[in-house]
């Protein structure tokens, strides 16, 4: 079945209303399994035969169905916000095109690069990607960047369900504009009406980030530029310019949101005024639902959430508030807003005191690990490995003595493009690899089996970081202020908070834990794009070689892997920054 051609004609509908989508539901017969329960508007537990107390670390249907995509990336003048801007899209669109599919499909999107200038990856983000490390579209890990004129077909299984976002793992790409978000239909843990799709979040440059990349304070210091504009699902005023984003409430029913933040450096405080709401996911995990006015959200998290349109009919402001004491610099600041409307033909901006802020503080932080409560437990045991690393922001002689991140080893991460790690450790097979220090790998294929591992993060600067760890859900142990202080500090091993993005406090630390099941090379980044593009990331090697291997022989990835490098080399592109 073929869904990119109507997704593209209701994306096309989009400028006025968010239309609901179409699309729930199991549509395939599954083996009898439980008894059978029909997904509905006050059944959102029920998946047919599944439902939401499957475990989907361990379980996931097979429906045998397989959503097919062609992502044409390619260069497109768009003016999200008014201001005319040269981007780097898929199919000539900002943000994206949907990647939808439902729960245990198998997805295969064939990216095509019409760039004449840059290489590019597809990540998907969230994605657990078991036994399948070879779609993950990591630059550097898992692949060399897809050459001008060249496709590569990226295949793997929805074995999670939720809300999340596919962007660029190349360079800075995705902060110009390579991104767009992802459906998972799935069962959930509370009841809603009406699903209003994706709510990307994101701060935003006229400039093009490559140039801004290029000027003194960001090259030698490592200082972000200010952002311009924030957009809403690609869109806000600017000036006089632009259109904002309109959400279509129906009076007395529940609507499914899926906010994702697709920053670049933004940590946001979302909320619609007067109307409370109820959290029912984060990132690709369904938690026990939990009632909130205003959400934090960092880059690379998402939540689902539904929201009650309960208030009297009228028009509402939806605010995504930047903070600054996250440093997150925005000419825009409070004006990066959606309207939800009561009444689609109202033109009417929302006025107070019908449409009133809820009372809220600019801090920089995570929601709280409390409130985030998996709905299907799981406990963490004892590690076999832990590992400790500081983030420090120090000056790099290989660089001009500029300032770059430098986690663990005194050196940043240095993305080698044209020689993943994936390559070097086939290359060397079976003898084993000596994995390039540039890409500073966090070394586990000595461990046999399945093994806890726990990471620590400190930092001692007031900035806080996104971490973000691929192929996993992570358990956030511990997290705080001032130093870690190793058995002084209790970690939370029952049914601890997990996701794929977790942030690291500003002046504090941050303990993971992750279990080596899933054989690949995976990065450990700051999901912070200028952070990573200055050297914030790690590469963990997970399980033996010959079992990286083995999973790179399924669907001959090791010989597409080659294949792209192949192309890639031939480009000439590889020292581009
Ligand atoms: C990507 O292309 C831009 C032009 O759009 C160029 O400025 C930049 O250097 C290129 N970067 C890489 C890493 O290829
Ligand atoms: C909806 O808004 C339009 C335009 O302002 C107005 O003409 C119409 O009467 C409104 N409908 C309702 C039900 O209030
Ligand atoms: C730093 O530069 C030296 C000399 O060019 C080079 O040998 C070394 O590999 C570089 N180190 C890193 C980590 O880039
Ligand atoms: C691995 O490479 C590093 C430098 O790149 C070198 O110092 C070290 O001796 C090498 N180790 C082995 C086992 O070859
Ligand atoms: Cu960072």
């Amino acid at each position: 079945m073929r869904l990119s051609g109507s997704l593209a004609v209701l994306l096309a509908g989009v400028t006025s209303l968010v239309s609901a989508i179409p699309f729930a539901g199991p549509s395939e017969e599954l083996p009898e399994k439980r008894g059978y329960c029909q997904n509905g508007p006050k059944s959102r537990k029920c998946w047919g035969n599944y439902d939401i107390d499957t475990d989907v670390t361990y379980e996931w249907p097979n429906t045998g169905v397989t959503r097919y995509y062609n992502f044409d990336v390619q260069y497109a003048t768009l003016a999200p916000d008014g201001v005319e801007k040269r981007l780097i899209t898929v199919n000539g669109q900002y943000p994206g095109p949907l990647l939808e599919a439902n729960w245990g499909d198998d997805v295969e999107v064939k990216v095509c690069n019409h760039l004449p200038d840059n290489g590019t990856n597809i990540h998907w983000h969230g994605i657990r990607q078991f036994y399948t490390n070879y779609a993950d579209g990591a630059t550097a890990q898992t692949e060399c960047p897809i050459a001008p004129g060249d496709c590569h077909t990226y295949k793997w299984k929805a074995t999670q369900h939720g809300s999340s976002w596919y962007h660029s793992h190349y360079s800075i790409q995705y902060s110009e504009g390579l991104l767009g978000p992802i459906i998972i239909h799935g069962p959930n843990t509370a009841d809603w009406d009406i699903d209003l799709g994706p709510f990307l979040l994101t701060d935003y440059y006229h400039d093009s980030v490559f140039d801004i990349a290029q000027r003194p304070l960001i090259k030698s210091l490592g200082i972000p530029p200010i952002a311009v504009n924030g957009l809403i699902n690609g869109k806000n005023n600017y000036k006089k310019g632009g259109q904002r984003e309109q959400l279509k409430f129906t009076k007395g029913k529940k609507h499914l949101l899926r906010l994702v933040n697709v920053g670049s450096e933004v940590t946001f405080r979302f909320s619609v005024d007067k109307h409370k709401m109820t959290v029912i996911a984060a990132d690709f995990v369904p938690i026990v639902p939990w009632e909130t006015k205003t959400l934090l959200i960092t880059v690379g998290q998402r939540y689902d959430v539904i929201i009650e349109a309960d208030q009297d009919e009228g028009d509402y402001w939806v605010r995504a508030v930047p903070m600054l004491t996250c440093f997150a610099f925005n000419l825009m600041d409070h004006d990066i807003r959606a309207i939800a409307r009561y009444n689609s033909s109202s033109t009417a901006e929302p006025k107070w005191p019908q449409s009133k802020q809820w009372p809220q503080l600019d801090i920089c932080k995570d929601e709280d690990i409390d409130n985030i409560v998996p709905w299907t437990p799981h406990d963490v045991g004892p590690s076999a490995v832990t590992k400790n690393f500081d983030a420090l922001l120090l000056s790099w002689k290989n660089d001009s003595y500029a300032l770059r991140w430098q986690v663990g080893e005194p050196a940043p991460y240095k993305p080698l493009k044209g020689n993943p790690v994936v390559k070097q450790l086939f290359d060397a097979y079976p003898k084993p690899a000596n994995v390039s220090r540039d890409l500073k790998p966090v070394d586990l294929t000595y461990l046999e089996g399945t093994n806890w591992v726990y990471i620590v993060i400190e930092s001692f600067l007031p900035l806080s970081h996104p971490i973000h760890l691929h192929g996993h859900d992570s358990y956030i142990l511990a997290r705080g202020g001032g130093i870690f202080l190793g058995d002084g500090v209790q970690l939370h091993t029952q049914n601890p908070m997990r996701r794929d993005t977790a942030n690291l406090p500003a002046n504090g630390f941050l303990v993971m834990a992750f279990q080596t099941d899933n054989p690949g090379s995976w990065l450990l980044h700051c999901h912070f794009e200028w952070h990573l593009h200055d050297g914030f990331a790690m590469s963990i090697i997970e399980r033996q070689p010959h079992e990286i291997k083995d999973v790179y022989q399924k669907n001959g990835a090791e010989a597409e892997m080659q294949r792209v490098c192949k192309n890639w080399a031939a480009s000439g592109l590889e020292n581009r920054n």
